[in-house]
């Protein structure tokens, strides 16, 4: 209570009235220790709140599965009607939520209000799931038999989310776990405890209203021992985890050993193509939003830009002068383009990639410094960087989570695309081109290998529609939108019998 700076007071009172229109009083602090709640915008703490442990996850998850006893015989479509109500909710508190997410992540409210509308967007997609998750009929080879499938409730899932989605990653999962039955613990990053409890909130306020026990989804706020119980704990069914390559390197392991499913979106080094044909007014207006848009922070951010060598020097130039009018500060402010990094830490993994890059022949072209914020002095403000870079050397394969864009050039498509493909991660890629056999090559089995390909638009800003993923080192997960609900459900084949006779498969006689 005491040495709060001005900006701190501020934010932590918006937090707590955001908070209470919501209808969640903010714990009280422990007596020692806790969980101090760090906002981007000062980089000091603003509140502290207990810290869950191993046993408040093992009790949460045990709840959790006695919950999904009852949740999975509840009728598909009545699973679904708390989600439009969740909807609902989070449409009255869109302004709420956004604000928590602004306070929590630094998003700049455009972006925090699309953070969002993403959740509402995903709960409309998993009411309609609710009356259509469909099984097949398959012929059978034998007379009087029926050979189908029917999709089941899972169980248990496990959801840990990062920092930069804090609460529309949580609602891809839980929105669409809930309508395939299954019940959801939710390890939130450290980062962002208020808007997970501000989120969940509303999910258990639907549940209520509809008579459904609150434990089919439990938030537990906690560091590292408690995402760790989580995923070696044997009654989650799934775990669901986004979050950095090294993250989903220690998670797999675990989950598999215990025979558990997983489902995890890492890292991405996103990269687009501009080719000569570009048109490049529309090119750099989608650069200029992937790679600076969220300060550079989220998974499918544009870190990599390969331009023909024909129009390199221009594409820089009108780089350099979209960036040089970049507004940079408080993402609060009307006007804000790009709010601050997460934390210290981030600022300088980004100035020592940069300086990587010069070590490696790069010239930073504009950008790429530490920038002070009037009021703000422990926030980690830094201006946007597009670095020239004469080859694709290590920094560049390597994810760093800031606004750095590499710029390398290209004389053929074949070699673009091998530069392109020539990274760990393969979460999402774009070609700028007007040439239709150039886009269909890229996103032909020979072109990009991520799991989302663009034409003419940017890396970022996935609708929930589709299935949100990618390959390699980013983990092979699918999320949200087309059939990823599969994940969620467990698949059982039957067959059913309704002749006298008992034909074996495969022809076999048996006595
Ligand atoms: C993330 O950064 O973890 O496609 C998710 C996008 C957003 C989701 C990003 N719809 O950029």
């Amino acid at each position: 209570t005491t040495a709060l700076s001005p900006l701190s007071t501020q934010l932590r009172d918006a937090a707590t009235a955001a908070l209470g229109r919501v209808g969640v009083t903010a714990p009280e602090p422990p007596a020692a220790g806790g969980l101090p709640v760090v906002s981007p915008l000062s980089g000091e703490p603003i509140l502290t709140l207990p810290e869950a442990g191993a046993a408040d996850v093992d009790a949460a998850v045990a709840a959790a599965a006695d919950a999904f006893r009852a949740w999975r015989s509840v009728p598909g479509p009545a699973r679904g009607a708390v989600i439009k109500r969740l909807g609902e909710l989070l449409t009255e508190h869109k302004a709420d939520l956004a604000e928590l997410v602004t306070i929590e992540a630094g998003k700049i409210t455009s972006e925090a209000l699309g953070e969002v509308q993403e959740m509402i967007d995903v709960c409309d997609l998993a009411v309609g799931l609710s009356r259509t998750l469909g099984g097949r009929t398959m012929p059978s080879e034998r007379p009087g038999h029926r050979l189908m499938e029917q999709w089941h409730p899972l169980g248990v899932v496990g959801v840990v989310s990062a920092f930069n989605f804090p609460v529309a990653v949580w609602s891809w999962n839980t929105a669409i776990a809930l309508v395939c039955g299954d019940t959801v613990v939710w390890k939130p990053s450290e980062k962002t405890p208020l808007s997970s409890l501000a989120s969940n909130a509303l999910l258990r306020r639907a549940l209520a209203e509809a008579g459904h026990p609150a434990a089919v989804s439990t938030v537990v706020v906690g560091g590292r021992e408690a995402g760790e119980a989580l995923v070696a704990d044997r009654r989650v069914a799934l775990l669901s985890a986004t979050g950095s390559e090294r993250m989903g390197q220690q998670v797999a392991p675990v989950v598999a050993a215990r025979g558990g499913r997983y489902l995890l979106e890492l890292g991405g080094n996103n990269a687009a193509v501009v080719a000569p044909s570009a048109d490049l007014d529309l090119a750099v207006r989608g650069i200029v939003f992937a790679a600076a848009g969220t300060a550079g922070q989220r998974c499918t951010t544009l870190r990599r830009l390969i331009v023909h060598s024909s129009v390199v020097d221009d594409v820089v130039a009108r780089l350099q002068r979209a960036y040089t009018g970049l507004p940079i500060g408080d993402p609060r402010a009307g006007g804000t383009l790009v709010g601050p990094l997460t934390d210290a830490a981030a600022r300088d993994r980004m100035l020592a990639a940069l300086d990587e890059a010069r070590a490696d022949g790069g010239t930073v072209v504009v950008g790429g410094e530490a920038v002070d914020v009037d009021g703000a002095p422990g926030a980690s403000y830094v201006s946007p960087a597009v670095v020239r870079m004469p080859a694709q050397t290590d920094v560049v394969r390597r994810e760093t989570f800031g606004p750095v864009l590499y710029v390398m050039a290209y004389d053929t498509l074949d070699e673009a695309i091998a530069m392109h493909n020539d990274v760990p991660q393969g979460l999402s890629s774009a070609i700028f081109t007007m040439d239709v056999r150039e886009a269909e090559t890229f996103l032909s089995e020979g072109g990009s290998d991520c799991g989302i390909v663009n034409v003419n638009i940017g890396t970022s800003g996935a609708e929930i529609g589709g299935a949100f993923g990618g390959e390699k080192s980013t983990g092979g997960g699918r999320e949200s939108g087309s059939d990823s609900w599969k994940q969620y459900m467990r698949r059982v084949t039957n067959t059913v019998n309704y002749s006298t006779e008992l034909p074996l498969a495969q022809g076999v006689n048996f006595g």
